[in-house]
């Protein structure tokens, strides 16, 4: 069902580490030429971690993934690739279409293969403001057992109101050395996480134990962007409020929100933003490379504790 390249198969196969990449950041998130630094940096983390990475899309209608160097170049071109989320898969196998896999579509192929480990930048969620939009991200992680690593939700969304979603939908938020939600450009929401783990082997061991209870949600595990890349809470806030107005009033709907917001910030706050985003991707692309390779080897060994009790 799912096509794969000969050498995420053959990682699968040996049972060493996968990390599966979303490509509607690359398509539709990120400008060109960020994008290509996004996806050569995402890919390069990945194997210094010692897994192997795996893009996710549709390719001339084929459920893919792993792109060849070929299919990247088209997808980082952007031409003719649409977004594509869980609900617009079928129709883009059937028509042959080029498409750009967000995270519930990501998660939806995933799903369908033995790929366990995703990395991304930040999932969609609540929108802020009338009328109501929430991303299918939130219920394709409240039903494909997968772990996902992220910086938190953009900060253009709701974000009390998206980990209250998240919540209601039993999906464990993780915080990896953090107790806070990140809100992505910046490191602190001051919203709490469910947990915090202090090592990938913590992760897995929390993952095991979610699925001992025949638990289906994803794992979601948040990092803040590393320090050096952050940006200052208040920082993006303003800039938001206007796209935000802009948006009302050229009328931006639906599947067109999320990047046309990711597109304001990314005029009205230049570099900066950019390089948070880069960053961050490229730091949770090592993680999820570590908790791949933790999971690959993972034999159910006993849950360790980082914080032993004192004898
Ligand atoms: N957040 C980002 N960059 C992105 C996205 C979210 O910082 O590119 C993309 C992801 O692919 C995410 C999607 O899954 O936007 C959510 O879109 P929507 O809100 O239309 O579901
Ligand atoms: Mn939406």
């Amino acid at each position: 069902m799912i096509r794969l390249t000969p050498e995420v198969a053959d990682a699968l196969r040996r049972g060493t580490g996968v990390v599966a990449l979303e490509s509607s950041v690359l398509a539709q998130g990120l400008p060109i030429p960020a994008n290509r630094d996004a996806a050569e940096r995402m890919s390069a983390a990945v194997q210094r971690s010692g897994a192997v990475p795996a893009i996710a899309a549709v390719v001339d209608g084929v459920p893919t993934l792993g792109l060849s160097h070929e299919e990247l170049e088209r997808f980082l071109n952007r031409e003719g690739i649409t977004k594509v989320s869980s609900r617009d898969l079928a129709a883009a196998i059937v028509q042959r279409r080029c498409g750009a896999t967000t995270v519930a579509a990501t998660l939806a192929l995933m799903a369908r293969s033995d790929v366990r480990v995703f990395a991304t930048g930040g999932i969609g969620g609540v929108h802020r403001a009338p009328p109501f939009d929430e991303s299918a991200d939130l219920v394709e992680l409240a039903r494909s057992p997968r772990i996902v690593v992220c910086a938190g939700a953009k900060s253009i969304l709701d974000l009390p109101a998206t980990l209250e979603r998240l919540e209601t939908l039993a999906v464990p938020v993780i915080g990896y050395r953090c107790t806070e939600f990140p809100a992505f450009f910046s490191a602190s929401s001051s919203l709490p996480v469910t947990a915090t783990a202090d090592s990938a082997a913590e992760i897995v061991a929390i993952e095991r134990a979610h699925r001992r209870l025949g638990r289906t949600e994803a794992l979601l595990v948040v990092q803040p962007p590393p320090a050096h890349a952050a940006m200052a809470a208040g920082e993006i806030e303003a800039v938001l409020v206007e796209a935000l107005r802009e948006a009302d009033s050229e009328r931006i709907r639906g599947a067109a929100m999320t990047p046309f917001l990711l597109a304001r910030i990314e005029r009205a706050t230049g570099g900066r933003s950019r390089a948070a985003n880069l960053a961050l991707l490229e730091s949770n692309a090592v993680l999820a490379g570590d908790i791949a390779v933790a999971l690959a080897s993972d034999r159910g060994a006993p849950v360790p504790s980082a914080h032993p009790r004192a004898s």
